[in-house]
């Protein structure tokens, strides 16, 4: 397969240089702690190796270091729409290479060989309380898989040395399954449909996830699903998502096992919740002044907002310090199909007056959007309208990342993660003895 060859190719020189940096220069500092840091959710800190993907403050992300216009530009696109092939980035995330139309489409033919679902799966799904959430059925149904994990069954038999290879056939096959699981819960629980979902192997990734969704016919929505899934793919390493898979994965739990962990760390509402809560925010606005306010209007809101002690959900970030791209990237979809569209509208006078009243209020380090400004109107436009099931589209996306680096950590021999600990006491001596008279 396709990208287990790429892969193989590079792997000796990858180790090689690993292995120096280990063995050569393994006492070089890279960084210092605070006790600001080890209280502060270890922010910052330069804890974690990926090549995969990296965030950069001042342009946003890089994906194998091509930024998202690069990358919607230079992909191979899916055959009749306009936006580029998902498994081509899955390729680029894996090999670190920009793939040709053919290579992109292996990807995608691999996933479509491995699309199929077992029975027992939408079973269990199926035997589930009404109202459970659909994070949680993701990620059970993600855990029920586990079952027929190569990695799990091969572990006693394997050398170290191709536990990346099996990684990866895990990971085509959890890749492979989540667009037909996600769509199932959607029309199982918002539908009360019970039909299995059929993946077409004669189309792409993005056109298989939007017509078992049922909103195909809804002009764009392949499209922007495509789009949706290659930005929202990875975020570095640090974000919980990202951070709970490579921390579960390095116990050797398999990529079904360490995935699950992921996606109960995205359920939670300081990190993959936001979106839904953005587009609440827009409804609320929208619901106040029965349609799109006037400037004044909104930056009054804005403020008020502020001032009963809110955050304005969509806007500021933890390491980013200008727009973010993967806002922009949506905003220009959204604007290049359904210029109209009232939310949409509401959303770029937001943009304009947002930023300002954050500027004047001079407590957010970023007053520009994040990612989750826009993502949940866009869905909003096409029908999807249950938000709870906004953060199961993210989980599809962040799957393509998280499973790059969990390839490449088992690959390099990344060992098991184990930071220190230290008690109250031990920070306060520290204290004491830093803050001594010379
Ligand atoms: N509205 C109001 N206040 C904000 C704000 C916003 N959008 N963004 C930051 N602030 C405030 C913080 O609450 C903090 O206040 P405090 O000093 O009283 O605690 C102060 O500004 C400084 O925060 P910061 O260092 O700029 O941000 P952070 O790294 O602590 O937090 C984030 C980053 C994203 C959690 C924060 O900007 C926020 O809450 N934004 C709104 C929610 C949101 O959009 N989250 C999605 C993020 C993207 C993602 O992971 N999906």
């Amino acid at each position: 397969m396709i990208l287990h060859e790429k892969i193989s190719a590079q792997l000796p020189e990858w180790r090689e240089r690993i292995k120096s940096l280990v063995k050569e220069h393994g006492d070089v500092k890279v960084d210092d702690v605070t006790i600001g840091q080890v209280i502060g959710g270890m922010r910052d800190i330069k804890s974690l190796l990926t090549d995969v993907s990296f965030v950069d403050p001042a342009h946003g992300i890089l994906f194998r270091g091509m930024s998202i216009p690069e990358l919607l530009k230079k992909l191979p696109k899916a055959r009749g729409g306009k936006m580029p092939m998902v498994g081509g980035l899955y390729y680029l995330l894996m090999v670190g290479e920009v793939p040709t139309k053919e290579q992109a489409l292996e990807v995608e033919i691999e996933w479509a060989m491995r699309a199929s679902v077992p029975d027992y799966v939408f079973k269990m799904l199926r035997a589930m309380p009404k109202e459970t959430h659909p994070m949680t059925l993701f990620s059970q149904a993600v855990l029920a898989l586990q079952n027929n994990s190569a990695f799990a069954q091969r572990y006693h038999t394997m050398s170290k040395d191709v536990y990346w290879e099996v990684a990866l056939e895990d990971s085509l096959d959890l890749t492979a399954k989540l667009p037909m699981i996600a769509a199932y819960i959607y029309r199982m629980k918002y539908f009360d449909e019970s039909g299995k979902p059929r993946y077409n192997p004669r189309q792409d990734y993005g056109m298989n996830f939007a017509r078992m969704m049922k909103v195909s016919d809804k002009k764009g929505y392949a499209d922007l699903m495509r789009q949706y899934f290659i930005i929202h793919s990875d975020h570095e390493s640090g974000n919980v998502s990202a951070h709970a898979m490579h921390l579960v994965g390095s116990a050797l739990s398999d990529p079904f096992r360490s995935f699950s962990a992921a996606l109960n760390g995205l359920a939670g509402p300081l990190h993959g919740l936001a979106n839904q809560e953005s587009l609440a925010w827009l409804l609320e606005v929208k619901e106040k002044f029965g349609g799109i306010p006037s400037r004044e209007d909104l930056r009054q809101f804005a403020w008020d907002t502020l001032n009963g002690g809110r955050v304005i959900p969509g806007y500021g970030h933890g390491v980013l310090r200008v727009v973010d791209p993967r806002f922009t990237a949506q905003m220009q979809f959204a604007k290049a199909h359904f210029p109209e569209d009232d939310m949409i509208r509401l959303a770029d006078l937001v943009y304009e007056v947002v930023p300002e009243v954050l500027k004047e209020q001079g407590k957010a380090k970023d007053p520009a959007p994040n990612v989750d400004a826009v993502s949940g109107t866009l869905q909003y436009h096409y029908g999807v309208r249950e938000f709870q099931f906004y953060t199961v589209l993210f989980g599809i996306s962040r799957a393509l990342g998280v499973t790059a680096n969990y390839v490449w950590a088992r690959a390099l021999g990344m060992p098991i993660e184990r930071p220190k600990s230290m008690t109250t006491k031990m920070l306060e001596g520290a204290v004491a003895e830093a803050r001594q008279p010379a």
